[in-house]
Parts: structure tokens; sequence; C-alpha cells
């Protein structure tokens, strides 16, 4: 199925691998929920409001607690209660039960998760920023590849994505209850089993495998083919804060959605846009970053530079050892390819549009650019 095949041989080792390094991690801290792909029964709606109900009425409900009873048959239905995060969250069927600011993020529910009616969960930070299917569907395809780490997962839009077109998918989140979320709605789409769930901050997590022995083995090094980061914007407010705007940004002229100053890469959590991108370069070049529609491209374009100007003194040496050295025809082969390598970098960006609506840009970089993919 992947373009490209890594030197994987157990993501497993390789997850156990990087928290073997860790320091900040403790034991239990990376719980990996991987799950098996047992099917989904389908539920009707009503079923779904009556398990649903009588889950709240037989558990403890709160957003950052996992309820402790023993389980009653919940929104996924029986055979996959282990994966089954009802009461978590409410699973809302009606406007009249969400809260006035999520209206218009319940209004696009099935936008978000085509399967929402069939039990689909999210909290607040989900409803907010989940990737809409469709969107998540053509990111996923143009990530196609053996193993890509979704390192903000959320409530699992994009892992579900993944898990379609990617062998395995390793998907980091901080919050237990989010991954939950992630999990329950993965099973109900039927692939779960295909993605690794991972309470881990993807900070310390990319840090850990960049500096561990084994990532640094040239004969093993292609531990993730594909990174793809959708990380918080700063809460729903992005578009028109002042803080995230860039100082001396210019204002679009028409179109409302676009009429917000364009957003800095600085407001990017948990840490600046700028050094997320270059963590995740530790690890591959083969980067998608899924970006507020008023993103300064600039600061996006920018993201690049360093990596172009070194490009530009590594060739400089290649061309005098190209006068210096008589070559093999293997030789000649590998500098080919090592040029190649240096050659500028260009950043593809699409335009994420639901209907008449632009609603974010994800870039892509690497071998995920159209016409560059032999950096893959
Ligand atoms: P939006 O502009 O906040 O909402 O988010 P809406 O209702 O789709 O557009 P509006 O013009 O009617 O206001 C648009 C899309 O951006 C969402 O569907 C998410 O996919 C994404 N998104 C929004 N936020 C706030 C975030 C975020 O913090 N992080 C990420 N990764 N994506 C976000």
């Amino acid at each position: 199925m992947g373009r490209k095949h890594s030197a994987i041989s157990g993501l497993s080792r390789f997850v156990s691998e990087v928290f073997e390094t860790s320091e900040s991690q403790k034991p239990g801290q990376s719980a990996a929920l991987a799950t098996s792909d047992s099917g989904v029964s389908s539920a009707t709606t009503s079923n779904l409001e009556r398990r649903a109900s009588e889950w709240e009425e037989g558990e403890p409900q709160g957003l950052e607690a996992r309820p402790t009873k023993k389980r009653k048959t919940g929104l996924l239905g029986s055979g996959l209660e282990k994966y089954d995060a009802t009461g978590l969250v409410p699973f809302y069927t009606h406007p009249s039960q969400i809260p006035s600011h999520l209206q218009k993020y319940y209004s696009q529910r099935e936008r978000y998760f085509s399967r929402y009616s069939s039990g689909c969960l999210l909290d607040e930070e989900g409803w907010y920023s989940v990737t809409p299917e469709r969107v998540a569907n053509q990111i996923a395809e143009r990530c196609r590849c053996d193993v890509v780490l979704d390192a903000f997962c959320g409530v699992g839009g994009n892992a579900i994505a993944f898990a379609k077109t990617c062998e395995r998918v390793i998907a980091l989140d901080t919050s237990p209850v989010r991954l939950a979320l992630a999990r329950h709605n993965a099973a109900l789409y039927g692939v779960a089993d295909r993605i690794e769930f991972i309470l881990a901050d993807f900070i310390s997590f990319a840090q850990n495998l960049a500096e561990s022995p084994a990532f640094q083995d040239p004969l093993r090094s292609r531990k993730v083919d594909v990174i793809f980061l959708s990380p918080p914007w700063g809460g729903p407010s992005y578009l028109t804060d002042r803080q995230n705007q860039e100082v001396g940004a210019t204002q679009h002229a028409d179109d409302s959605a676009q009429s917000a100053s364009e957003y800095s890469l600085a407001s990017i959590r948990p840490i600046h846009g700028k050094m997320l991108f270059k963590l995740a370069r530790r690890l591959t070049r083969n980067v998608a970053y899924y970006l507020p529609r008023n993103v300064s491209l600039e600061e996006v374009a920018a993201l690049l530079e360093q990596n172009n100007e070194s490009g530009g003194e590594e060739m400089e040496t290649e061309a005098e050892r190209c006068r210096s050295e008589p070559t093999s025809r293997k030789a000649r082969k590998q500098r080919g390819k090592e040029k190649a390598d240096r050659e500028v970098e260009m950043v593809e960006v699409e335009e994420e549009w639901m209907g008449q609506k632009l609603k974010a840009l994800t870039c892509y970089f690497g071998g995920l650019v159209a016409d560059q993919q032999h950096l893959f």
C-alpha cells in the first residue's frame, strides 16, 4: 500500500525504544492504546440515545476522569466495549443539548465525521479543531506511506483518514480523554487496529526519538516516513485575536472569511510554529502542516530558508569536489542523488475548501510536494 517502505520492523518496538530513552516519561505515562478491528455494529439513533443516557445514569461524568465502574454497552455496541468512551463527553443528538458557543460546530457535525450519528464523540477542543473528513481524506491521500506520525491527534479525524492510506499510524496526544475519544471514533470507523495511540507530548517524543541511538543508526534511521502537524492554533478565536496577528500585517479586503489580519506562527501552541516544524524535520523532511487560512505565507516560506541557504553552500562544495576528483559511475550516481537532495526545496500550499468556504491551508514539505517526490 505504501509509496515508500521504511526500515521499521515493528512499531511497538520502535515506540518502546523511544520511551526507553525518555527521561521525561515515567512508566505508565506512555500507555499505548492499540486496538483491534472487530468491525462496527450499526445502531439506530434512538438506540444510541438510549445507550448514551443509560450510560449517563450509571457512570460518573467528567472530562478528565475515565469511568471506573463496570461498563454497560455504550455507543459502540457489544463487542467493542473496551474501546467505548461513551460517558466521557456528552453525545449530542439535538441542537437544544449543545452549548451555544458550540452550535456552529454541531451544525457541521456530518462534515467532521460522516458517521457522527452512529456515535462519534468530540470534546470541546475536538469540536472546534477537528479536520473535516473530506479534507482529512485528501491530506491522507497526499501523505500515503508506511509510517505516518500524527503529532496532535485530537479526537482522531486525521488518524482515521491516515489509517486508510498508510500501513501504520502513530497518533500522539497529551490528553488521555482525547486519546480515548480518538480510539472510540477509530473503532467506529473500523480502523482502530491500524493506529497506535500514545499518550505523549510531541516535543519530548520527537526530541527523544531524534537523540536515540537507534534513530541515529544509518541502517535503521528511517523510522517515520511522514509527520502531520495539526497543532492548537490558540483557540477558536484565532482569526481575530490581536495577539495572534503578525505585527504590521495587512488587511485582506473583500471576503469576511479572509478579513482578519495575518496569523503568525508564533501563536501556535505549545511552542512557536517555527520550532515545531524544525523539530519535526529532525525526524523526516516529509511534513504536512495544517495551518489557519490567514497564516502568513511569508513565515511559511521562511521555514525553508535556512535549509535552502545551507543547500547552496553545500552545492559549492560539491562543485569543487567534482572538479578535483575522478569519478566512477557509482560515485557519479550517488553524487547525482545527493545533488538532487540539495536542490532548492519548495513548499506546496493546498487550500482546503468546503463548499464556498476556505477552511484551512495544508503546507506540504519534502517529498510530499508535487514534482519533489525524489526527496521522499
Ligand atoms: P473555524 O474557522 O474556527 O470554524 O475552523 P468554521 O466554522 O469552520 O469556519 P467559520 O469561517 O464559519 O468560522 C475552520 C477549520 O479550521 C476547522 O474545521 C478545523 O479543521 C480547523 N481548526 C480550527 N481551529 C481553531 C484549529 C486549531 O486550533 N487547531 C487545528 N489544528 N485546526 C483548527
